[in-house]
């Protein structure tokens, strides 16, 4: 039995190939916190402060739940996320745990709009009410499949009361997230609950947990190059092949 000769840059070739394409396909983290430690140094807080999660602890799917601390905020507030020096990328997702704290008051009448809204490089990504004071108010946000978590449970706080019930959300599952085109090497994501209806902290507040944010990875310009050229080399192999056996 004969074997095929395999000549060593094309074998080096192929497997560079299979690197490029693997690196392609899967997404690469780009920034993790669980806030349990030191504050992350590209989030600017405001006023937010990293706080024990309380009776929040546990809850999500395993390798994604609430636990430790969180990033606590109370409405009007932002929280500013930077991440500079991205690698090639043609899409980036975030995934992040959402607490939706005491007596949001959702699209209602009083006082009206409490809306969690996320922009990426100043475009709105996300924006919808929560309502957690009484079941009548009126919550723009209709959950995903496997997204709610909990809702209208004492879960820590303010209260325990009708009116200081909480939620909680896997924003993870959301494909609202998830491979928004971006290619830029900066991405500025903010978070804050804005709107008419905004109180103070003991009245209603939100907290992250788990914020992780990745991108699809493209070759970069040097890669095309090299591939492109060890194309050019297969090629130039199977032609000296093809005369040899002449
Ligand atoms: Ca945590
Ligand atoms: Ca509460
Ligand atoms: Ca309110």
């Amino acid at each position: 039995m004969k074997f095929p000769r395999i000549s060593l840059p094309a074998a080096l070739f192929a497997t560079s190939l299979l690197g490029l394409s693997s690196a392609a396909s899967a997404d690469t983290q780009v920034f993790s916190t669980d806030f349990n430690g030191s504050p992350a140094a590209q989030i600017n807080a405001g006023s937010a402060t990293q706080v024990g999660v309380q009776y929040f602890s546990g809850l999500g799917p395993a390798g994604n739940q609430f636990g430790g601390n969180f990033l606590r905020s109370m409405t009007g507030n932002v929280v500013t996320l930077t991440l500079t020096g991205l690698q090639a990328h043609s899409s980036i997702s975030v995934g992040f745990l959402f607490a939706a704290i005491d007596s949001l008051d959702g699209t209602g009448t009083f006082p009206s709009g409490d809306y969690f809204k996320v922009t990426l490089d100043g475009n709105q990504i996300f924006r919808e009410s929560f309502a957690n004071a009484l079941p009548s108010q009126v919550q723009s946000y209709v959950p995903p499949a496997g997204v709610q978590l909990a809702r209208h449970v004492d879960l820590g706080f303010s209260g325990p009361g009708s009116y200081y019930t909480d939620s909680a959300y896997n924003m993870a599952a959301d494909t609202t997230f998830q491979n928004i085109a971006h290619t830029g090497s900066t991405a500025v994501f903010t978070f804050q609950i804005e709107g008419v209806g905004n109180q103070d902290l003991n009245d209603e507040s939100w907290a992250m947990d788990n914020l992780r944010v990745s991108v699809t990875p493209v070759p970069e310009p040097e890669s095309y190059a090299l591939m492109l050229a060890g194309l050019g080399l297969m090629g130039t192999i199977a032609r000296r092949r093809k005369a040899a056996r002449r």
